[in-house]
């Protein structure tokens, strides 16, 4: 089994909508101008890093923006230019939520259950349906087109619908999933994180921000892809971690293989939920606590430590890809090393500039989303979109020709920029041999 990565390409609409209540950077951007061409350039040059570590990489397009599709079910009509402007002027909430960045995140994009896990020995997918905010709730019809497009052999993969966009199904897709591997060829152990449930007590459910993801669609996730009870583990999130703003579960932990990196102020009932999976996992997770004394919860998520992504190289030892402000930050930065010297299976910690992406609250894990793959399914799969050295300078070019390095809100009622970005859009989708994905191409 091959852990690929699949990242988010940045879009050449990338902006700042101030659309994420409970999220801070993406509150405190509200409507500051953004550069397109260096958010996908920052993104695209992580992806290159893991490459030439010798960690498997792929492409995710973005998603077209604005969605004209949607303000058009909306009710705007006319021309496209006329839906923007409309769209804009009447109803600027609804235009920005049609204009957001947010698929870039591809965390967020679905959760996925390897071959191994499930009882049919296929590789499952289930689109997020990210019914918390409009302007991510958009992205699901469009992200199930994209996996179906890279991953279409029935034989080895199974797509399935999005939950119910309700309340009671609200799902986040695998930032708040990690599935720790022992051995390669054997099962692994799958932990869905949630923030609320019908049957948690209220005391535990935060008050400040929303909890997005819950224990019912975790379940419900966990159902449909087949996996024994033995090889699952449910934790809920604390209130206080929402509340101070990680408002997906990759805020405040991450785990790769049989490493676990975490705060201390996670989980509701950490001591509970590391017992369950010393059980499960028949002790074999290495637990590493960071302690609030050491990295408060504010700290962690101003430098997004949490969300730095662990990652094996080929010399079998691992790497910490973590974001600048990491570095930045004396103390988390001093925990860091305190790591390296500690940990004898941590070889490196490679730094990487996200800030476009880190100024919507999106660090280096947000924007990958993690697909084990046998060596079959990786011959099933669309080979298009790995990146190698020649999808990255093609994708690098590509990037010159059609993306602004300068875009504020008014720009992007322009019909011009949205003429730009389809074009940007159905020749990347060709690069990418990926068919009609996108609503303007159907
Ligand atoms: O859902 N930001 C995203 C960030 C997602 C980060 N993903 C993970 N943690 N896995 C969100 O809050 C902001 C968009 C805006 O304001 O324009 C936004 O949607």
């Amino acid at each position: 089994m091959t852990e690929v990565n699949f990242d988010g390409l940045v879009g050449p609409t990338h902006s700042y909508g101030g659309l994420s209540v409970g999220n801070l950077a993406s509150q405190q951007s509200a409507h500051t101008v953004s550069n397109p061409k260096e958010a996908a350039k920052q993104g695209l040059r992580k992806m290159k890093l893991l490459h030439d570590l010798g960690v498997p990489q792929a492409v995710l397009p973005p998603h077209a923006r604005p969605a004209v599709d949607v303000l058009r079910k909306l009710g705007f009509s006319g021309r496209d230019e006329e839906v923007l402007q409309g769209a804009r002027q009447r109803e600027p909430a609804l235009f920005a939520a049609c204009c957001s960045a947010s698929s870039m995140w591809a965390a967020n994009a679905a959760t996925v259950c390897p071959s191994g896990d499930s009882r049919d020995g296929k590789v499952h997918f289930t689109p997020a349906n990210l019914r918390s905010n409009l302007h991510r709730a958009i992205e699901a019809p469009t992200t199930a087109r994209i996996l179906q497009a890279v991953f279409p052999d029935p034989a080895c993969f199974v797509h399935h619908s999005p939950l119910p966009a309700v309340e009671l199904f609200g799902d986040e897709g695998a930032a708040n999933h990690t599935r720790f591997a022992f051995d390669a060829e054997a099962p692994g152990l799958q932990l869905f994180v949630y923030g609320r449930s019908l049957v948690a007590p209220a005391s535990s459910v935060p008050t400040r921000y929303p909890a997005r993801q819950s224990l019912e669609a975790s379940r419900a996730v966990a159902r449909l892809h087949g996996i024994e009870p033995a090889l699952l583990v449910f934790a809920q999130q604390s209130a206080d971690s929402i509340d101070a703003g990680a408002f997906h579960n990759d805020v405040v932990s991450v785990g790769h293989r049989d490493v676990f990196l975490f705060h201390e102020l996670a989980f509701r009932d950490q001591a509970g939920v590391k017992a369950e999976i010393d059980t499960k996992a028949r002790g074999r997770v290495r637990w590493i606590e960071i302690a609030a004394s050491d990295v408060t919860l504010d700290e962690a998520i101003a430098t997004y430590l949490f969300n730095s992504q662990l990652v094996t190289l080929p010399s079998g030892l691992m790497a910490l890809i973590a974001p600048r402000e990491c570095q930045d930050s004396k103390r988390v930065w001093a925990r860091l090393q305190g790591l390296l010297q500690e940990l004898g299976f941590l070889e490196r910690i490679e730094i990487v500039d996200l800030g476009q992406s880190m100024r919507n609250g999106g660090g280096p894990a947000c924007l990958r989303l993690r697909v084990d793959l046998s060596d079959r399914e990786m011959r099933r799969m669309n080979r298009a979109v790995m990146l190698d050295d020649d999808l990255f300078e093609k994708l690098d070019a590509w990037i010159d020709v059609h993306y602004r390095d300068r875009l504020q809100e008014a720009d992007l009622a322009d019909p011009l920029l949205l003429r730009e970005s389809n074009t940007a859009l159905d020749q990347l989708s060709q690069l990418m041999q990926l068919g009609s994905v996108y609503p303007f191409q159907r």
